[in-house]
């Protein structure tokens, strides 16, 4: 209670008074006022933030002693309290019954979508080239703003397999000092559906199935099928799901989009209308669909530990953020292209990505659960100088986001988890609430208020002012009835997922029509087979024809009268390059028993070409001076993006598969790594072992030579471009 003005007191009843200074709204912004003196906010030894200057991640963990929650110390923490020895458990054990009820709801509910994911820490610096369309401070030439990014697939429960048939997310939390900027993206660039009120329906075709959930991560099921094909809006995302940007390699080797067209402000309110792409440094990289199946079993945490590994041996992942720019017209289009429209991409041959500025992630996560998945992204966490626009499917992920979180984090003040807080100062006039950390000081969480000397004030509205100014809405002229309906430029559905299609290189082509014959194969229901090939037939004949001749199905004629399109080859992923092969996993095959001339030289070259060499024995241990970091019983071809062979390893005598004088489990490795379009390197008796594994030395992407080293630098050169695809002659 707050004391009454002594002065008040002794006021004589009626007399004419003058209102108190302290009574009207203050005006001038002040700091907030320190808390009243009998307000004083105790002090917490256990530190929960940056703000009290402690580290975050240590909190919960100090002194040697294994304590309570509430820091008593514990002597005994393996036997519960009993009558007895062999007598019944007491209930006043606390120490039992806090450590079982707190695992006890360790969990809590995974992401309705995304629920799989893998987070890294890092920077992003701008270039100062936004600065012409956008007043952003995070853009500025030289700013570095720390950030925290989530990879994820979109369809699988928290515990599936990485490498699953997906669209990949990609949300970037910038922490600017501006407050948080979230850029919540996708690795494709366009999305299924064009009006957010369809999200929970596309999402509950793609999960699994009701009655039997199955099948886990996989859209090769009916009911994703059912609902695509009677959506053909879908089919432009749909056609990128089955190329091979639905199985990347890596995620440090995928682009990233912010998909909708977003609006950036400049400090004199002029705006433009633009798209964001993630270009990684590294290229765009995918495994096979073999691969992906294979790593689904053998490391279903490929692209998790991949990340991680890549940042741990200091391989750190860059990507570089550019924007596409276009006019804010009142009919936003561009080149007849709706840019409300999320199913359409603008060809980059018509409006280049301009860089920006870079990101750098050189950190893991310290804890997966406190990072990773508490993080809460949403389209909404805008700073002043970008603004969202009227994409319908943009507009309902703005109510969706802070939505989800209310449930999956347990009540609205997410915000103050340690992963989600903002590096701007915080004052917000939001109070209390579950799990509400902050301990708010003052009487007066409203405004206008005269009590706390006005606190907080409300910031400028010019943007050219960077000290004060706070986030503004752009001033754009809304007019129209009340309808549910979209415009006519929302119906057309394929002249788009056409120019993808035609985009393609010959070997990509053969790989969509592969994937789209493996998804549909799974399907039970005839019906949505026949419905799936009219829509292949309105994208490309050819592609249509040879889905159905793997379905054994009539090829239906295609209707689409469709026009000529002028292929986008910024669509292709063989297009660009050569890539740097940072952070590319080499196996390294060895004979014990037949010398181990020039391992040692190229595992080092490996190393200084910043790869990373994995020397395969039959044994653990180590082979020579060599430590052994895979045996034959834990090598498989696709873990390794090159295999490096040194020795013609004989099989076991005892070797059940033995057909060679080659162990069969290095056959395999070779033959996989072949199929695979790999890069393979062999050396002195490593020869050898290619000709018994039946791998041409002639072949596209084979390089030997009598040394390792000599092999090595062919290795590097022809790693430029990933694979060797010309070792295949194309079926299409
Ligand atoms: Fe979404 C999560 C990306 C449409 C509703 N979405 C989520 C994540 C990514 C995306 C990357 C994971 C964030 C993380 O790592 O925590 N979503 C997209 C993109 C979309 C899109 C690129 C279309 C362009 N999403 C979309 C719509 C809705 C949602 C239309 C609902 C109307 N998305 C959600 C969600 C999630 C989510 C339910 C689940 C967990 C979360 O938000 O935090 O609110």
């Amino acid at each position: 209670m707050n004391a009454k003005d002594p002065k008040q007191q002794d006021a004589v009843p009626g007399a004419p008074t003058a209102v108190p200074p302290s009574l009207t709204e203050p005006t001038e912004p002040v700091d907030p006022l320190p808390p009243k003196p009998d307000q004083g906010a105790p002090e917490t030894r256990t530190p929960t933030g940056a703000e009290s200057g402690a580290d975050p991640r240590t909190a919960g963990q100090q002194g040697p002693w294994l304590t309570t929650a509430t820091g008593v110390r514990v002597h005994d923490t393996d036997h519960s309290l009993k009558a007895g020895e062999r007598g019944p458990t007491l209930l006043q054990d606390h120490h039992l019954r806090e450590k079982i009820t707190h695992f006890d709801h360790e969990r809590i509910p995974e992401r309705v979508v995304h629920a799989r994911g893998a987070g890294a820490h890092g920077y992003f610096e701008g270039y100062g080239t936004a600065d012409t369309v956008t007043c952003a401070g995070l853009f500025a030439k030289g700013k570095r703003t720390p950030v925290f990014v989530r990879f994820s697939t979109v369809l699988g429960s928290r515990g599936s397999a990485d490498t699953v048939r997906d669209t990949r997310g990609f949300a970037t939390k910038f922490y600017t000092d501006e407050g948080v900027w979230d850029l919540v993206g996708n690795n494709i660039p366009v999305f299924f559906i064009q009006d957010g009120i369809k999200f929970p329906d596309v999402v509950h075709a793609a999960k699994p199935h009701p009655d039997r959930e199955i099948p886990q991560a996989q859209s090769a099921h009916d009911t994703f099928w059912d609902f695509v094909s009677l959506h053909t809006e879908a089919q432009h995302h749909t056609l990128w799901n089955m190329s091979d940007r639905g199985i990347p390699r890596s995620y440090r080797m995928m682009e990233g989009f912010g998909v909708h067209t977003f609006r950036l402000t400049r400090a004199d309110g002029a705006t433009s209308l633009v798209k964001f792409h993630w270009k990684p440094r590294l290229g765009v990289h995918s495994l096979t669909w073999e691969e992906a199946q294979l790593l689904g079993g053998l490391d279903p945490d490929f692209h998790r530990r991949d990340l991680a590994d890549a940042i741990e041996s200091g391989a750190f992942p860059e990507w570089e953020l550019g924007i596409q720019v276009f006019e804010d017209t009142a009919d936003q289009t561009f080149d007849g292209i709706d840019l409300l429209d999320p199913t359409k991409i603008v060809p980059e041959e018509l409006a280049p990505v301009q860089p920006i500025g870079r990101m750098v992630l050189d950190a893991n996560p310290t804890n997966y659960f406190a990072e990773t998945e508490q993080v809460a992204f949403h389209v909404g966490h805008l700073v002043p100088g970008i603004d969202v626009t009227d994409d319908p499917l943009m507009q309902a992920r703005l109510f969706s986001y802070v939505d989800t979180q209310l449930s999956r984090l347990g009540g609205p003040n997410f915000n103050q988890i340690p992963i989600n807080r903002p590096h701007a100062p915080v004052n917000d006039m939001l109070r209390d609430g579950f799990h509400q950390h902050a301990v708010h000081a003052g009487v007066a969480p409203y405004r206008p208020n005269s009590l706390d000397g006005g606190c907080p004030f409300h910031a400028g509205t010019d943007l050219s002012d960077e000290e004060t100014r706070a986030f503004v809405e752009a001033a754009q002229a809304v007019t129209g009835h009340k309808v549910r309906a979209q415009p006519a430029s929302y119906d057309d559905h394929f002249s788009q997922a056409r120019l993808f299609w035609a985009s393609m290189s010959p070997v990509e082509q053969e790989h969509i029509i592969r994937a789209y014959s493996f998804e549909l194969g799974k399907c039970y229901e005839q019906a949505i087979k026949e419905r799936q090939l009219l829509a292949l037939a309105q994208i490309d004949p050819t592609l249509c024809a040879e889905v159905a001749t793997a379905l054994g199905m009539t090829v239906p004629e295609a209707t689409s009268g469709a026009g000529e399109v002028v292929p986008s080859p910024a669509l292709s992923q063989l297009t660009g390059g050569p890539w740097p092969a940072d952070g590319r996993v080499a196996g390294i095959v060895v004979d014990p028993d037949g010398g181990l001339d020039g391992v040692a030289e190229v595992r080092t070259a490996v190393l200084e070409a910043g790869m990373v060499p994995l020397v395969i024995a039959p044994h653990g241990g180590t082979v020579g001076d060599l430590a052994v970091q895979r045996t034959f019983a834990t090598a498989r071809s696709v873990e390794y993006d090159v295999v490096l062979v040194a020795g013609c390893p004989a099989p076991a005598p005892d070797a059940v598969a033995a057909r060679g004088p080659l162990d069969p489990r290095v056959v395999l490795l070779l033959e996989e790594a072949f199929r695979h379009a790999k890069v393979i390197g062999a050396w002195g008796p490593g020869l050898d072992a290619l000709d018994a594994a039946g791998v041409p030395t002639d072949a596209a992407g084979v390089a030997t030579a009598s040394e390792g080293p000599a092999v090595l630098s062919q290795v590097q050169d022809l790693m430029g471009t990933h694979r060797s695809w010309e070792r295949f002659a194309p079926a299409v």
